[in-house]
Formats: C-alpha cells, sequence, structure tokens
C-alpha cells in the first residue's frame, strides 16, 4: 500500500486522454488500492488515475450518502468508465484534489447511467443521482483531460485560473 503524488494544476498531463485498460490484472488491483488510499488520505471523495500521473482509465469514488457514513461503505472502483445516460441538468460547487483551495459551480447532468468493469472484472451498470453522479462526471471527466474549471464560462475560467496562479506565486515566496 502507497500514497500516489496528486498532480496539481497546470500539470500539463493532467490534460491527457487516458487509455483504456484491455486487463484487469495485479497491476490494476494494486492501482486501484493505492488509489483509495490516496483518496481516504486526502480526504476526497473520487479519484481519477490521471490525477496520480498514471494514464490508465481507472478512478475510484466513495460519495457519503446521507449521515451515519463510514469510510469504506460506498467504495466502488470503476475501469474503462463510461457514461451511457444521463438526464436532466443541475449545478454544484466542485472541488478538486488538483486545484486545491478553489471551488466553482459547474454545470452538470442531474443522473447519470455509468457502465464500467470492476476490480473482480464484472460488468456493472450504475444509476446515480445526487452527489454520486456529480463525482462520477467528475471523475470521467479527468480521464478524458478535463478539470472542473474547464467546464466554466470563458470569464469565470480566466478568473479562477488568474487567481490560482497568485496563490502559486505567493506560495513560492513563503518558501
Ligand atoms: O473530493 C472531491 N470533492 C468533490 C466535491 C464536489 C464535486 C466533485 C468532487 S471530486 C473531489 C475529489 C477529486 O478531485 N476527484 O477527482
Ligand atoms: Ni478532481
Amino acid at each position: 500500500m502507497s500514497i500516489l503524488d496528486i498532480l496539481k494544476y497546470p500539470d500539463p498531463f493532467l490534460k491527457t486522454k487516458a487509455k483504456p485498460v484491455s486487463r484487469v490484472d495485479e497491476e490494476i488491483k494494486r492501482l486501484i488500492s493505492d488509489m483509495a488510499e490516496t483518496m481516504y488520505f486526502a480526504k476526497g471523495i473520487g479519484l481519477a488515475a490521471t490525477q496520480a500521473g498514471v494514464n490508465k482509465r481507472v478512478a475510484v469514488l466513495d460519495v457519503p450518502k446521507g449521515d451515519s457514513y463510514k469510510k469504506g461503505e460506498n467504495l466502488i472502483a470503476l475501469i474503462n468508465p463510461e457514461i451511457i445516460a444521463h438526464g436532466g441538468e443541475t449545478k454544484y460547487e466542485e472541488g478538486c484534489l488538483s486545484v486545491p483551495g478553489f471551488t466553482a459551480e459547474v454545470k452538470r447532468f442531474t443522473q447519470v447511467v455509468v457502465k464500467a468493469i470492476d476490480k473482480d472484472r464484472n460488468n456493472i451498470e450504475i444509476k446515480a443521482d445526487g452527489l454520486f453522479a456529480i463525482a462520477l462526471q467528475h471523475e470521467v471527466d479527468h480521464l478524458n483531460g478535463i478539470l472542473f474549471i474547464d467546464r466554466l464560462s470563458k470569464l469565470k475560467r480566466d478568473i479562477i485560473k488568474r487567481k490560482i496562479k497568485k496563490a502559486i506565486e505567493n506560495e513560492k515566496k513563503m518558501l
């Protein structure tokens, strides 16, 4: 088990469209286990392999449902996930472990159906709404090289990019 480094915007690797996994072998299982450990360590509800610098279509999620949630309760690993159906339109204030310290309201589908392979090589189909549906869209975006800031209007994107740049410059001065 190891904690992986999470790449931060503007790392160019975050723009990579990740490659499909052709075989669910021990290496993929180790990746899934390391990604889950990294997600919990970073206190995220999801993590895509791209964020760990790995060019594979793998994501892990653990989205709390209601209160009385226990860590690991809703943990799921998705290999080659695809949104095969969607409905509605909603807005959600999103954050990202690769864009730490910033959030913005992003337009998303309200409901999605995601097809994927799980760690036991089963073909699965997940029907999701609420935060789970948002997180699924956010992780599939990462595997396509897209960050939530890429989904903002040009005006809002330029404002947030300028703020991030300033924050990074200030961080450097502090060292
Ligand atoms: O931990 C996370 N929280 C979150 C909140 C709202 C919308 C999306 C997310 S995903 C994020 C973890 C992350 O960056 N996954 O890629
Ligand atoms: Ni993210």
